[in-house]
C-alpha cells in the first residue's frame, strides 16, 4: 500500500546554491545529502515533516554527476525543476509487482538502492500522466547516516 508523499524530486544544476535557497527561503534544513553513482546523481534531503510511522517527506534536491545520467538528460532538456514524485511504500517489491500487472512498466525487475538506504523503483512517465513516478521504502530510521 502507498501510504504517503515521500518526496518530490527536483532538478538542479547547483546543489549547494539550491539547498541554500530552500534554507534561507522556507527554513528547510540539510538533513543528508550523498552520491548515488548508479543514478548519478549528488543529492541532498531536506526534511519536512515525520510521520507516526515513522517515515517523513522530504525535497530530494538532485544535481547531476554525468551528462548521460536520466537527471542530466532532463536538465539539458527542460532546465532546472521537478523531476518525479515519490509516493512511500511498507513494501516497494509488492506493490510495483501490483502496479505492473496494471500494465504500467516498472523500471527495474528488482528494487535497487536510493536515498538512506532505502528500496526505490520507478514508473515510466508515460504510463503515468507524464510524471515520473517512484516508489520508495524507507530504512529503518536507525538505518540512516548523513
Ligand atoms: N518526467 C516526465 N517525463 C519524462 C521525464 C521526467 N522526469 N524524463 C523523461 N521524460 C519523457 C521525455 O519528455 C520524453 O518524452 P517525449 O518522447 O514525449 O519527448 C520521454 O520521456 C523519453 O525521454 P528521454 O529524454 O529519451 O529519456 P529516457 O527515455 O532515456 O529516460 C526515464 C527516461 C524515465 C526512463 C529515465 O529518466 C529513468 O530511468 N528514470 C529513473 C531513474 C531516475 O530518474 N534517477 C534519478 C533520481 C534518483 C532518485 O530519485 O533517487
Ligand atoms: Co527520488
Amino acid at each position: 500500500m502507498l501510504t504517503r508523499i515521500d518526496h518530490i524530486g527536483i532538478a538542479c544544476s547547483d546543489l549547494d546554491a539550491t539547498v541554500e535557497f530552500y534554507r534561507a527561503t522556507y527554513g528547510f534544513e540539510l538533513f543528508h545529502t550523498e552520491v548515488n553513482e548508479e543514478q548519478g546523481v549528488r543529492e541532498a534531503m531536506l526534511r519536512i515533516n515525520g510521520t507516526s510511522d515513522g517515515g517523513a517527506s522530504y525535497i530530494q534536491l538532485l544535481e547531476p554527476t554525468r551528462e548521460d545520467s536520466a537527471v542530466g538528460k532532463w536538465l539539458a532538456r527542460n532546465g532546472e525543476g521537478v523531476h518525479h514524485v515519490a509516493f512511500g511504500s511498507e513494501d516497494v517489491g509488492a506493490d510495483s509487482e501490483s502496479i505492473r500487472d496494471k500494465g504500467v512498466r516498472v523500471l527495474y525487475e528488482e528494487p535497487r538502492r536510493g536515498s538512506m538506504d532505502s528500496r526505490i523503483t520507478f514508473l515510466h512517465p508515460k504510463d503515468c500522466h507524464g510524471v515520473l513516478t517512484e516508489i520508495v521504502t524507507s530504512a529503518p530510521a536507525s538505518a540512516k547516516t548523513s
